[in-house]
């Protein structure tokens, strides 16, 4: 990259031009996206894929998962117009996967597409699903990211590395992400586990378009600038109330819309 370093992420089509020899090049310019998918604090941002057209959430049972992180990756790509699917790896532990499943039964019920999978045998049905898209696959260390990109793609060879179960997290193995073509029209991100998905860059009006079966309800609210916390004439919360909505989905809205300072809409 000429000039500040940074700015590119995985995914990105570049101009470049080629220096010495012509086997090394410099960044001259990042062409325009079509979307990009970031996280962000208060004070910076962190890029993740950009380009992508599909977001796959790996979850796995083992070391467990945050339902919270999902809830933000979706909103995250939403908001992007991304077409995603949630993964539940490491099916070959039944017993942990079958309470796994259980919690996620709520996202299949709003639409999301939901496959329970073991990278140790059948990673192949996944690919029917990955085809025609740049997928990039997120969430949290130890997951099963990189050994289910290795078992599609041999030639990756990601480093993969056993979780703790003392701490019940993954070491956060995959440093840096990469993009692997699994044929001319389709690829995959591998990228490094997630510990957090900050949102502070997005409005509680975004937040709340984040969640699918929320949007029915939002422009019907009194207050045009409702953030659907306690106002009254509120429509989603009227919604919860009469079990249209589930109750855990509206929590995880309202918590991002608190702890992320989100603006109200101008
Ligand atoms: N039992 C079982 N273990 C799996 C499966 N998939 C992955 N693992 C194991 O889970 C551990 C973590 O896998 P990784 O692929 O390194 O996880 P990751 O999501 O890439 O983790 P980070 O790179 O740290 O984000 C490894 O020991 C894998 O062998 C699976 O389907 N079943
Ligand atoms: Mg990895
Ligand atoms: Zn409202």
């Amino acid at each position: 990259m000429r000039g500040k370093k940074g700015g590119a992420a995985c995914g990105d089509r570049v101009q470049i031009q080629t220096v010495g020899s012509g086997s090394q090049g410099v960044i001259e310019r990042i062409l325009p996206r079509t979307a990009l998918l970031y996280r962000s604090d208060a004070y910076r941002e962190k890029l993740i894929a950009a380009n992508i057209t599909q977001v796959v959430i790996v979850v796995a049972a083992v070391p467990s998962f945050s339902e919270e992180l999902i809830n933000r990756c979706l909103a995250a790509a939403e908001n992007q117009r991304l077409k995603l699917l949630i993964v539940l790896n490491k099916a070959d532990l039944v017993q942990a996967t079958r309470t796994a499943a259980a919690k996620l039964a709520l996202y299949s019920e709003l639409g999301y597409a939901l496959l329970e999978l073991s990278a140790r045998d059948d990673p192949a049905t996944l690919l029917s699903y990955l085809r025609g898209h740049l997928n990039v696959f997120v969430g949290q260390s130890g997951m099963g990211k990189s050994t289910i990109i290795n078992a599609l793609v041999p030639e990756a060879k990601r480093a993969t590395a056993r979780i703790s179960t003392a701490l019940d997290t993954g070491r956060h193995t995959t440093t840096h992400a990469r993009l692997y073509e699994l044929d001319e029209h389709s690829g995959v991100i591998d990228s490094p586990g997630l510990q957090e998905f900050g949102l502070y860059h997005m409005s509680s009006e975004e937040l709340a378009w984040g969640f699918i079966e929320f949007r029915p309800y939002v422009e019907r609210c009194k207050f045009a600038d409702c953030r659907h916390i306690r106002e009254p004439g509120c429509a989603l919360l009227d919604a919860v109330k009469e079990g249209r909505v589930n109750r855990r989905r509206l929590d995880f809205y309202q918590a991002l819309v608190m702890r992320s300072g989100a603006a109200s809409p101008a």
